[in-house]
């Protein structure tokens, strides 16, 4: 398995949960490294802007709705297989699909208030992690 590097978004409703440390912690123990990182309260057109490919999604309104309403904790990851093992840890998009044992077993409340975003392949980890992230704000460890 080849190093890679996926972003990831603890959304508003696990920010206002107090479970960011809870969830770098599973990063941590699964061999993930935190190489970047940054709270930010996104704008209407920044969180549009990132979840462009849902735009004609009937949920997509909701969706941004939701990820503005409050602040977020996003992080680039790095590790071996880091964007399948980043989603493995998040557990299915519905909390009640995800395994025990998953962040969004242990805190997603519902399929909108998932508490976490992950890269779902390499290539659109390489964008995601640069709309948030200059080269030079992600740090090699
Ligand atoms: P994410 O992008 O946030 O990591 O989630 P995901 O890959 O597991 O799911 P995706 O299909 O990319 O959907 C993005 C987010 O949109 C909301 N969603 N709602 N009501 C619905 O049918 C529905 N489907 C998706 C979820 O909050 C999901 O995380
Ligand atoms: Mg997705």
């Amino acid at each position: 398995m080849a190093l890679e590097r996926t972003l990831s978004i603890i959304k508003p409703d696990a920010v206002a949960k107090n479970v960011i440390g809870e969830i770098y912690s599973r990063f941590e123990k699964s061999g993930l490294k935190v190489v970047a990182s940054k709270m930010k309260q996104l704008s209407k057109q920044e969180a549009e802007g990132f979840y462009a490919v849902h735009r004609e999604r009937p949920f997509f309104s909701a969706l941004v709705e939701f990820m503005i309403s409050g602040p977020v904790m996003i992080q680039v990851l790095e590790g071996e297989g880091a964007v399948l093992k980043n989603r493995d840890l998040m557990g299915a998009t519905n909390p009640k699909d995800a395994a025990p044992g998953t962040i969004r077993a242990d805190f997603a409340d519902s399929i909108d208030a998932n508490a976490v975003h992950g890269s779902d392949s390499l290539e659109n980890a390489a964008i995601e992690v640069a709309y948030f992230f200059p080269a030079t704000d992600v740090y090699a460890r």
